[in-house]
């Protein structure tokens, strides 16, 4: 954003206090134009004989969200944050940061740096950088270690905690909370300042906090953290710094941050991070919309269906505030689902996570009912029954039935055509797929399915709607699997191919778990049951559309559940189990030979790599082909898709990201000798080969520049 200093940062005075207003939208982040205005302004109010203090605030109610994420990578320009605040550290005139909406990363660490700061009761403070595959730089690890403590900055550096600032005030980060206009608090602050005089608080140089700390709780975070942070390098760093700031001086200890910034920046991760920061923002707006389109107010929710899914729907709206009817067809469905959905909350209250006044007011939004009538008002209802067509086609035309004209009459299918379910109703326009992904009360991704006659009023509501219950929403386009079920249909069939070459569920799932997957396939499968996908394939072998006896059909699967192995809940599967401890099954290898033997294949020892680079490969050439074929509105969609719903590794930005880091020319490679080697479901995607021949990224941009 090209804007002058001297607008970024404007320069008032109130009576004897200068008033620095941060103005750089869309965030207020440290951009260079801020930067520089900082500056400017700081020099401007020292020299003004009027004035006995400054006010640092951000435009818009917001403080200012960080450093501009949009310069990472790009030559350094202008002074740098350390400078302005090395200003504020220095001023003889007392600076207050009066913060209201965000003060985050760069933001709160500017505010640090200032000898006070007065917040707003209803503003939020953190260090989210670790979300971004980064530390705070900006001194951030070391003055929250010296003001607050090693554990307390550990806890809120790691998990890129946002608090409030009243639990700011409780760890000494802030020094006043107002209920009131944060400015009129700001400026009689620093007018009471000036008048006790200096000089003013350095927090840098604090020292009670960081005194005889037991080196101890350091090596406990590494040792807890070994596993989860694998891949990253922020977290091992944080640790490093906090450490830091209680060994080495405050000088010494900037430096030290400065150098372990340094070197995540660089980091592959962090550029993954980023991209997943963008490209879930992005993910929200859809292409093809007419301006002039708005979302329908959404106020009340209806769902049907209070198993697993609608129970874990029905919390996410509630969790918001927002009403839900449930619906189920028998008393008893309705009491066991609402009992289920009670034990989650107990669960959260126990944790300490919600309270239960929290708890007592969300169970206290859900209306259960067995009469579709108690629909009549509702803005959305989202079905969530088992998926079978003629089901779902019977509710859809009782649903059109009862709901208001307007109304978006939504399905959860994670397979079904919207089209036909669509059918079922005289309004189609208001028809469309919300797939939510299980447990639905914790995972992130909404995938939205947009039918041939969808409207764009209601696209956007169901879009906007996602973000209202706070998950990620991504577009999608019908087709079977959409974008996330579809190129996981890719991946397992290529696992179960690469079993009978010479792969065991513990290799490839070991190999999954090493590439940074919380869990490979054959272990989900195993927990999710094997029963289901069995039911699917023998109706699909009866009905004629799936042939068992095509060399291309891979039956271990049929055969574990013929053996009575239906996943952990039986004690075996893929695995065997001790409760949930799985163990390698020599039955399942002795199921393999014999399937190899039967199609005359001989099996191999297979590679980490080759088992990662053939699963990745065939993800993102059917991601190719879901681009191509304009499912998904652009490959950061899928990646989105992926990193929320799938537990695609976020430090390694999304299939499609890590496609572009590898080289689509390599990935083009994978998929061509594979294609060679087995046919078919290898089949090159046009884009791919296109993208690989012209040097370009998935945008179309020149590798170089991308
Ligand atoms: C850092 O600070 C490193 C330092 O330690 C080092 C110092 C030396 N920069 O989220 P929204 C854009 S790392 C540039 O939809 P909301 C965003 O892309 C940073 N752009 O709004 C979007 O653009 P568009 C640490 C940014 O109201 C628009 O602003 N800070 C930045 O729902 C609106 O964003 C963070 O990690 C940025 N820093 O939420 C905080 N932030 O309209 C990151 C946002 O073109 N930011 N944009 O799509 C956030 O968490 C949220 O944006 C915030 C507002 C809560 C502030």
């Amino acid at each position: 954003m090209s804007l002058n200093p001297e607008d970024a940062v404007r320069y008032d005075v109130r009576g004897d206090v200068a008033v620095l207003t941060i103005d750089f939208p869309p965030v207020n982040a440290l951009g260079f134009p801020m930067r520089e205005g900082m500056v400017l302004r700081l020099k401007q109010a020292q020299e003004d004989s009027a004035v006995k203090a400054i006010v640092v605030i951000g435009a818009n109610d917001r403080f200012v969200a960080g450093a501009d994420i949009r310069e990472f990578g790009k030559p350094k320009q202008g002074p740098e944050l350390l400078q302005i605040q090395e200003m504020m550290e220095n001023s003889e005139k007392p600076v207050v940061c009066a913060i209201d909406g965000h003060a985050l990363g760069g933001g709160l660490e500017l505010a640090l740096a200032a000898p006070f700061r007065v917040a707003a009761s209803r503003a939020k403070i953190g260090l989210p950088e670790v979300n971004l595959g980064l530390l705070p730089g900006g001194g951030g690890t070391q003055r929250t270690t010296r003001i607050a403590g090693p554990e307390i900055a550990l806890d809120l550096i790691l998990n890129g905690k946002h608090i409030s600032a009243a639990k700011g005030k409780e760890l000494g980060l802030i020094d006043e909370v107002t209920d009131g206009p944060v400015l009129d608090a700001a400026i009689d602050f620093a007018r009471a300042r000036a008048t006790e005089g200096g000089p003013f608080p350095k927090t840098v140089e604090r020292t009670d906090k960081v005194q005889n700390v037991d080196p101890a709780i350091f090596e406990k975070e590494r040792k807890a953290g070994a596993k989860k942070w694998q891949g990253m390098v922020a977290p091992f760093k944080i640790v490093d710094c906090i450490e830091a700031a209680c060994t080495l001086g405050p000088r010494e200890g900037l430096q030290f941050e400065k150098e372990a910034f340094k070197v995540c920046l660089e980091a592959p991760s962090r550029a993954a991070q980023v991209h997943l920061f963008f490209a879930e923002r992005q993910a929200a707006k859809v292409n093809d919309l007419p301006a002039d389109v708005k979302p329908r107010p959404i106020k009340k929710v209806g769902i049907i269906g209070a198993g697993t899914m609608g129970g874990g729907i029905a919390m996410s709206c509630v969790n918001v505030g927002l009403p839900v009817v449930l619906l189920e067809v028998k008393q008893e469905a309705i009491d066991a689902g609402l009992s289920k959905v009670q034990q989650n909350y107990d669960i959260s209250v126990k944790r300490g996570s919600r309270s239960q006044a929290q708890v007592d007011k969300a169970m206290g939004l859900i209306t259960p009912t067995l009469d579709y009538a108690d629909f009549r008002d509702c803005d959305i209802v989202i079905e969530a029954v088992f998926e079978n067509m003629a089901v779902k086609k019977e509710i859809f035309a009782k649903l059109d039935e009862v709901c208001k004209p307007g109304a978006i009459l939504a399905t959860n299918t994670s397979a079904l055509d919207i089209d036909e379910i669509a059918s079922a109703t005289k309004r189609p326009e208001d028809v469309i797929g919300t797939h939510f992904f299980s447990p639905a009360n914790v995972m992130k991704l909404l995938e939205n399915v947009r039918g041939s006659k969808s409207s764009p009023e209601t696209i956007a509501t169901v879009m906007a709607f996602g973000k209202q219950i706070g998950k990620v929403p991504v577009l999608a386009g019908n087709c079977e699997g959409f974008i996330g079920n579809r190129m996981l249909k890719a991946y397992g069939t290529e696992s179960e191919h690469l079993l009978e070459q010479g792969a065991t569920p513990s290799s490839i799932d070991n190999a999954l778990k090493a590439f940074g997957f919380p869990m490979g396939i054959f272990l989900m499968r195993d927990m999710a049951g094997l029963d289901v996908g069995y039911r699917m394939r023998q109706g699909r072998i009866e009905a004629g559309t799936l042939d068992p006896n095509s060399p291309s059909y891979t039956p271990l699967a049929d055969r574990i559940v013929e053996a009575g192995r239906l996943g952990q809940k039986t004690g075996a599967g893929y695995y065997k189990y001790d409760g949930r401890d799985a163990t390698p099954d020599p039955l399942v290898e002795d199921m393999l030979i014999k399937i190899a033997q039967d199609k005359g294949i001989t099996r191999r020892e297979i590679s980490d790599e080759e088992i990662v680079d053939r699963i990745l490969g065939v993800m993102v050439n059917e991601g190719a082909k879901i681009l191509e074929e304009g499912i998904a509105q652009r490959a950061s969609d899928i990646d989105v898709t992926y990193a929320f719903g799938y537990g695609f590794p976020k430090y390694r930005g999304g299939p499609m990201f890590w496609a572009q880091q590898k080289g689509l020319d390599k990935v083009l490679e994978i998929v061509r000798t594979n294609h060679a080697a087995s046919g078919d479901r290898w089949k090159p995607a046009k884009l791919l080969e296109e993208r690989a021949a012209a040097g370009q990224d998935w945008d179309g941009k020149p590798v170089a520049a991308a």
